[in-house]
């Protein structure tokens, strides 16, 4: 089924040293306390990259103590805000600076191709902490018209300690999502990163020190999720958490918020996005962005187009078209040039993935392309498609997160918006079509957070993005993104002279 040949290679060796395994705390690398390291590894073939600090409830505490005190104490809300935003431009001069080296880090660590890392991801870093980084000195509350006997206006303040947890699909820009904006608002930080990516975020953390972040404002806690993660979200002095995730794990850590202090929550979580393609649709493009849709970052992407929905009258011509795309797919080390697909992220993922195939297989899916592992070592998995899916298999209502792209058939709109909404998740959805009324009926018809049409991944520092239904709540990136990390304050006085 694939036409490409698996690569038994030895792995290329990184162009990068590692030189920051410990924690971050208080604006110093430091040891865990209990002293336990744990190891990274290298998705190309499960060696151990590095061991790196392991940080547990003990560690949260010395964080969260950190980032109160720089909140309390200051001087970071306490700065002006243009002193804010220069720190934040100066940070992404040196994440400019250093991109090929973070990314070699962030492709090791992950399995992504370099170049993908270099060229796309971590320039979109770069912008997201120039946008924010103008926004530090523009946020402003308002003038309020209330009663006339009052004047009324609003404080825009930092909420305090943010709690932040991410994955490991995307870690540096998930990274720049969550500490872009709490920065720039004047907020600190204890971010735990996930256990299978730990390394460019602290990389990058070192520059932000460089950049001139005061000691304890942004503190880094590499380790595991039901020990850091939790305490981290069930910590009486946090006063916030953003979290990046699965379902299941934004339910646990929504539920050790409620249970510790109530403190608010924001939840990017996984979806099973449709990319609709209708019969007036450029199939060529179509088929291409599809392709992509799906099989980006080895299909780690919590917003791909997971159910690739096309038009009867086009169903034929597509499945050949996004067939051979697939077996054109160019699989292998993430660090060859012109790679387009590495290693997915570790063996559970792989295992998990591989059952899924296994599952549309015996549900009567056609296997159209690939269907199997890609090599002999490491977590590589051929790029694979599947016709004639239905919408009760497994393979069309869950998550899989790998590069297995499910193509099911529709007749009409009504029917296709029935099925495309008929799920748990709401994150996005593509639209193909040429017809200006099909493209408003479907955009507004979606339960989901961002409709592409015609296009799809366009992500731009100023765009939102969030879920709904069990995708999770609120906005990350652009403006929207700012409500997460301030509060509002109401402030009233009378008016002496009410006439005037
Ligand atoms: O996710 P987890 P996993 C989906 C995807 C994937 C599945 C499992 O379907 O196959 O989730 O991946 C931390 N308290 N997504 O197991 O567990 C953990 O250490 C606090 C979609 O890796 O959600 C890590 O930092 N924190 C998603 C982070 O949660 C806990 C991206 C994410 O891990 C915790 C990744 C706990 N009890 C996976 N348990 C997306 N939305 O993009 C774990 N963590």
């Amino acid at each position: 089924f694939s036409t490409a040949v698996a690569t038994e290679e030895e792995p290329i060796t990184p162009p990068v040293q590692i030189d920051y395994t410990q924690l971050l705390i208080n604006g110093r690398f430091v040891d865990a306390a209990s002293g336990k390291t744990f190891p990274t590894l290298d998705p190309r073939t499960g060696d151990v990259i590095a061991h790196v600090a392991e940080g547990e409830a003990e560690d949260i505490n010395r964080a969260v103590s950190a980032a109160r005190k720089a909140f309390d104490e200051g001087p970071w809300p306490k700065m002006t805000p243009y002193e804010r935003s220069c720190i934040l431009f100066r940070f992404a001069d040196l994440l400019e600076k250093h991109c090929s080296e973070i990314a070699a880090l962030e492709s090791w660590d992950n399995g992504k191709p370099y170049e993908q890392a270099a060229n796309v991801e971590i320039p979109m870093v770069i912008r997201v902490f120039r946008y924010y980084a103008g926004w530090a000195d523009k946020i402003h509350g308002l003038t309020v018209p209330a009663d006339g006997l009052h004047h009324v206006q609003t404080l825009h303040e930092p909420i305090g300690v943010a709690g932040q947890i991410i994955p490991w699909n995307f870690p540096l820009l998930l990274y720049g999502w969550k500490v872009g904006p709490a920065l720039a608002c004047g907020n600190t930080i204890v971010l735990k990163t996930a256990e299978q990516t730990p390394l460019s975020a602290l990389y990058a953390s070192k520059l932000l020190y460089e950049a001139g972040l005061p000691p304890g404002v942004l503190n880094v806690v590499s380790g595991f999720g039901p020990t850091a993660g939790a305490a981290l979200s069930s910590h009486m002095d946090v006063d916030k958490l953003a979290f990046t995730g699965s379902t299941g794990t934004g339910k646990i850590v929504l539920g050790l918020a409620a249970k510790s202090n109530l403190k608010p929550v924001t939840l990017e979580l996984g979806g099973k996005s449709p990319f609709i393609v209708c019969e007036d649709a450029d199939v060529d493009k179509a088929v291409e962005l599809s392709h992509t849709a799906l099989f980006y970052n080895q299909g780690q992407s919590c917003c791909s187009g997971s159910r690739t929905f096309v038009h009867e009258s086009i169903y034929d011509e597509f499945i050949e078209k996004a067939k051979a795309r697939a077996l054109k797919r160019v699989v292998g080390d993430p660090f060859k040039k012109g790679v387009e697909q590495g290693p997915q992220i570790d063996s559970q993922q792989f295992n998990k993935i591989l059952g899924y195939i296994k599952s549309g297989i015996e549900a009567g899916a056609t296997l159209e392309a690939g269907g199997e592992k890609f090599s002999s070592k490491g977590y590589y998995i051929q790029p694979t498609v599947f016709s004639n899916v239905h919408d009760n298999m497994l393979i069309a209502k869950e998550e899989i997160f790998g590069p297995v792209q499910s193509i099911l058939k529709f007749k009409d709109l009504d029917e296709v918006i029935r099925r495309a909404n008929a799920t748990h998740y709401g994150l996005a959805a593509g639209i193909f079509t040429q017809n200006l009324d099909t493209a408003n009926t479907l955009t507004r018809a979606l339960r989901v957070g961002t409709v592409w049409i015609n296009c799809f991944f366009v992500f731009d520092a100023a765009i939102p993005f969030g879920g709904r239904k069990m995708s999770g709540h609120g906005r990350e990136k652009g403006i929207y993104g700012l409500s997460n990390y301030m509060q509002v304050k109401a402030v009233v006085t009378p008016l002496k002279n009410p006439a005037w």
